[in-house]
């Protein structure tokens, strides 16, 4: 996609010291995968001694020990470069927790129960969490995965994953989830937006993002340079749930604003990276000179009034669409302040365009931080 980047950017080559612990006493060749906590209630069962201890050091573990957490709190990881491990509600012991192991290209999760929440970006593995009910398989994905006794819940926050069984299979996209009880094969994937945020994990900072409740907080006031600019609510042509934003334009000029501007206010933290991401669709929607064209201008900061003045963070981001089908665009940004405005937007060009645009599923998210020191 278009945009300046798509995943997690730029981390540092990670330097494991050997520290094997009691590997000199275990003589099974077993492959292991190294672990880098990113807090500090990890704790891991040793198949080795079968005791369990603290994990707080970068280092290697196992295929036969167990990972888990103490207390309610989330447990975080990274592991085999890029990807972040948020673990909830997991046991360290024996035939319980997590276990991690490298099988060729893949890195593959065992999970006996509780949730992980799996964050893969710029990442060449694939990922794969096995469970009693079920394996889910992708590759650049963030999804959620929840064992109890009877059944297996997947949701998927981002990308696409496949859950199956020796009964059967499903392909499971961002905003839907599955489930696999004891004995039946994966259910066929539903919306289901209930993983954002229920790991302890960034929300959607943008409020009413796919205009579920209708317009407001979004103006529906068309701002034309040029030509007309028609905006309404469409409940026919939608992306997700039950509604979208339908922008109808008729030689509509250059730098008209096909959203009007949308401030939120005291979200970001400065220095922090975020992930913009709309999904539109076009239809009929040309320039003279070809195919229309949109463009994105994000600006941050302690923003008081109309900041289309200033210098913007993200200036002016264009890109080609494509007709006839719902299409992703994100980017990724440095807060400079705590507030954010943005607008949506025909780039400069001295052709005027026509035809209809739908808009849905804003989001705005915090991109965790992996490359942090120890705590
Ligand atoms: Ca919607």
């Amino acid at each position: 996609m278009n945009g300046y980047y798509i995943g997690m950017g730029g981390l540092p080559a990670l330097i494991f010291c050997a520290a094997l612990g009691q590997a000199g006493n275990d003589t099974r060749a077993e492959p292991s995968v190294e672990v880098r906590p990113l807090s500090t209630n990890l704790r891991c069962w040793r198949g080795v001694s079968e005791r369990t201890e603290k994990l707080e050091q970068p280092g290697f573990i196992f295929e036969t020990d167990h990972l888990g957490t103490e207390g309610e709190e989330a447990g975080r990881f990274q592991t085999e470069g890029a990807q972040l491990v948020v673990l909830r509600g997991v046991r360290a012991a024996k035939e319980e927790g997590l276990s991690l192991s490298r099988r060729e290209n893949r890195l593959v999760l065992r999970l006996y129960k509780g949730s992980v929440l799996v964050q893969s970006h710029e990442s060449d593995v694939d990922v794969e969490v096995e469970t009693q009910h079920g394996r889910v398989t992708g590759k650049e994905v963030y999804f959620l995965v929840t064992v109890a006794d009877d059944a297996t819940q997947i949701s998927v926050i981002d990308g696409k994953v496949t859950f199956s069984n020796t009964l059967g299979s499903v392909d499971v996209e961002d905003g839907m989830s599955s489930r696999a009880s004891k004995g039946q094969q994966p259910t066929v994937a539903r919306e289901d937006d209930s993983a954002k945020g229920a790991a302890g994990e960034p929300e959607n900072l943008i409020p009413n993002p796919g205009f579920e409740q209708g317009l407001p907080p979004w103006s529906a006031r068309a701002e034309p340079r040029s030509g007309k600019l028609t905006l309404r609510l469409d409940r026919d042509v939608r992306r997700r749930g039950g509604s979208s934003l339908r922008v109808s334009l008729e030689n509509t000029g250059a730098l008209s604003r096909l959203v009007p501007m949308r401030r939120v206010k005291k979200v970001l933290k400065p220095g922090t990276r975020y992930l913009f991401r709309l999904y539109y669709r076009v239809e009929d929607f040309k320039r003279n000179q070809g195919n229309g064209q949109l463009a994105v201008v994000i600006w941050t900061g302690e923003l008081k009034q109309d900041p289309g003045e200033m210098l913007p963070d993200v200036f002016n981001d264009r890109w080609d669409t494509v007709e006839g089908r719902w299409a992703r665009y994100d980017c990724v940004f440095k807060a400079t302040g705590p507030d954010i405005a943005f607008v949506v937007l025909l780039p400069e060009d001295p052709d005027a365009t026509s035809g209809t645009v739908w808009l849905d599923d804003f989001l705005l998210m915090e991109i965790p931080a992996m490359n942090r020191k120890q705590p």
